[in-house]
């Protein structure tokens, strides 16, 4: 017993250290933090069904903001751990173990089976009760309170089922918002039933009742078709999946025309790795190799110079996923999102290009077809390059016209420390462009709301003055002739009011990028301004005013006590009604400003959204919003509004 003490306060200084640092376990302590307590327990029911146990995974929602994760697996050891005599489960739950430590077996695991993801979770959490179906028992262990043990592991009965069951609450204390966002869940069980085929994700939210199930029989396969569901299709999807040198590599891919983005994700072990990696490249490398030879095999260049990558790659969807043992997986860069293993490079690159230069063979129409779509390609690219050397050489440009007219520049050449401020209106353009930083800040004004450009041709689009000018500002072309890395500015800022049609200049703006400049948003150059909700103030008897603002009610209720009695509060309903000092205090300038960057996290849930948002078809549309806004929450805010 007195061992178990010793070691017991030995494992909560653990814990304690990580609700004294937890954006060092978990990124941040914002609504992303607290997802990621979701990933790091449904990750361990995943790992299980893909080391072959159990084939349905729960994830429900309670009224009260806690969650619960089930799955049919071998159910947690609850055995007694030999060197600290304690329960195996009651370790899991309470150290900052490394991966691995519970179990012995080298199998290819996400995040590993185990890692400090359910102590963390724990140790962030109100309560963490757990229930395990195992060796014909039910086990019980209770935690509370950031991880004291509240309720000693137990045997509450007998059983046939195998599983395991958590339940957890996030303390509030620790996280700005302790509110679980359905669709981001929703997103990431959809993901994980993709890159896991046959295995059932069901989803319950008791708030309000919303359920969903992600099922597929095919994985990556459908992840693509329905990744490019509402696009013009070459050919059908071609998948495969192959194990050499111990890595797992699945691949489905499919091109499309009328896009000339690529959309190319890549997991590890069921990770996504943001930043790619060995494998991309090797795909990369791979696939290029495999479409050149056919060509040159075949004669269908005739003479020409060899097709770039980056030509193969134009309209191109692919899915890789790569499953790799423990003792080779290397990550790479700040945030671990890069994979690093060298045989990933290797194996991916021969498996892409033996198996897909076996596909062209096979199909010869879609491979002629495929070749002619990659040389339109080159020859937009080469024509593109050509236009651009023949403007620099020009002095003035119907271009350099455009622009001189509404962008107010910044000084500075540095072009990746320069910021655009893309401004909703005449008016409040005027304002940025009194509060702005001449060195590094320029100002761009809209009038009125841009054009939506989702259905348009690019010839229309270009017709367009609003977008003509926002093209010819950023400077690095537009279309498949995009090049992020030639833009003027480090970051493009979309500034609007507050309220819905600045939300739908956001939306028509996002649309634009989206489509045509997608590497802005991929490589984290876009964001969005936002400007403060409140102003809270109070002049004292010798006319000196003090002030501080607010961005939601915490920020509110803090700024009263800050000021004290007296206080008045402000609402701010738009930019307009900011002086520019104002303005460049709260929204522009970077030492207090609040800026929401843009990011793809789930490249379906958007392409969904911007095809069904902004897309042609209003039956679709309106099926979307029947089935997806509550109109009593609508119509209480058009009450707000009047008011
Ligand atoms: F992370 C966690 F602990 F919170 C958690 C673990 C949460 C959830 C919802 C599920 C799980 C989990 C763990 N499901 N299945 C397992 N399996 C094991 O821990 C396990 C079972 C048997 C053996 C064995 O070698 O016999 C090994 C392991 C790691």
């Amino acid at each position: 017993m007195e061992n178990y003490s010793a070691s017991n306060i030995e494992l909560l200084s653990g814990l304690a250290g990580v609700r004294k640092r937890p954006a060092m376990y978990i990124g941040s302590t914002n609504s992303y933090g607290l997802h990621h307590l979701v990933w790091e327990i449904v990750d361990n029911s995943v790992d299980e069904a893909l080391n072959g146990f159990g084939n349905k995974i729960t994830v429900t929602i309670h009224k009260d903001n806690s969650i619960t994760v089930q799955d049919e697996g071998r159910g947690i050891p609850c055995d007694i751990h030999k060197q600290t005599k304690m329960p195996a489960i009651q370790l899991i739950f309470s150290t900052l173990h490394s991966g691995g430590k519970f179990n012995d077996s080298a199998y290819k695991s996400s995040a590993g089976l185990h890692g400090v993801g359910s102590s963390v979770t724990n140790a962030l959490s109100v309560f963490c009760d757990i229930t395990v179906y195992k060796d014909g028992k039910i086990y019980h262990i209770r935690f509370e309170n950031g991880g004291n043990l509240k309720v000693p592991l137990e045997v509450l009965g007998n059983t046939t089922k195998h599983g395991t069951v958590v339940t957890f609450k996030p303390d509030s204390t620790i996280f700005s918002t302790t509110e679980f966002n359905y669709d981001r869940i929703a997103d990431h069980l959809r993901e994980s039933a993709f890159l896991l085929k046959k295995v059932r994700f069901i989803l319950n939210d008791e708030r309000n009742g919303n359920k969903d199930e992600f099922y597929y029989e095919n994985g990556l396969k459908e992840y693509v078709e329905e990744i490019n569901q509402n696009k013009t299709k070459m050919g059908d999807v071609f998948d495969f999946e192959e194990t050499v040198s111990e890595i797992d590599c699945e691949i489905a891919l499919q091109y499309c025309y009328n896009d000339y983005n690529e959309t190319i994700r890549s997991y590890v072990n069921n990770v996504h790795t943001k930043d790619g990696g060995t494998h991309e490249v090797g795909f990369k490398i791979g696939i290029t190799k495999a479409v050149n030879d056919y060509a040159e095999n075949n004669n269908l260049l005739r003479g020409k110079s060899k097709l770039e990558g980056s030509d193969i790659r134009e309209g191109l969807t692919a899915v890789i996923s790569l499953r790799l043992p423990e003792s080779i997986l290397e990550f790479e860069g700040q945030t671990k999102g890069k994979l690093g293993t060298q045989q990933a490079q290797t194996v991916v690159s021969n498996l892409i290009y033996t198996k897909f230069s076996y596909y062209l063979a096979e199909n010869k129409e879609f491979a002629v077809r495929l070749i002619k779509k990659c040389q339109d390609s080159m020859n937009a690219r080469i024509a593109a390059r050509k236009a651009k050397e023949e403007a620099r050489t020009k002095k003035k440009s119907k271009e350099q016209i455009i622009l001189s007219d509404k962008l107010t520049p910044a000084q500075s050449k540095e072009y990746d420390k320069n910021e655009l401020f893309i401004v909703e209106g005449d008016s409040a353009g005027g304002t940025a462009k009194k509060g702005r930083n001449p060195k590094y800040q320029a100002i761009l004004p809209l009038r009125g709301k841009p054009l939506n450009t989702d259905s348009l041709t690019m010839e229309k689009i270009l017709q367009n003055q609003e977008f003509a000018t926002i093209i010819n500002t950023i400077g690095a072309g537009v279309g498949q002739n995009f090049d992020v890395s030639e833009s003027h500015y480090g970051k493009i800022i979309i500034m609007t009011d507050a309220d819905t049609d600045g939300a739908h200049i956001q939306t028509l703006l996002l649309t634009f990028f989206y489509n045509n400049m997608r590497s802005l948003i991929t490589e984290g150059h876009v964001y969005v301004a936002v400007p403060p909700l409140y102003r809270i103030y109070k002049t004292d008897s010798k006319g000196k005013t003090t002030e501080v603002y607010a961005w939601n009610d915490t920020d509110l209720e803090e700024g009263k006590k800050k000021i004290g009695a007296g206080y008045k509060i402000s609402r701010y309903k738009g930019l307009g009604e900011m002086s520019d000092k104002q303005l460049k205090e709260t929204t522009m300038d970077p030492k207090n400003r609040l800026l929401v960057q843009i990011k793809i996290d789930d490249p379906l849930s958007v392409e969904n959204k911007v095809a069904i948002l902004m897309g042609k078809d209003s039956d679709k549309r309106k099926k979307w919003l029947e089935q997806n806004v509550d109109f009593n929450e609508v119509d209480k805010f058009i009450e707000e509004v009047k008011h």
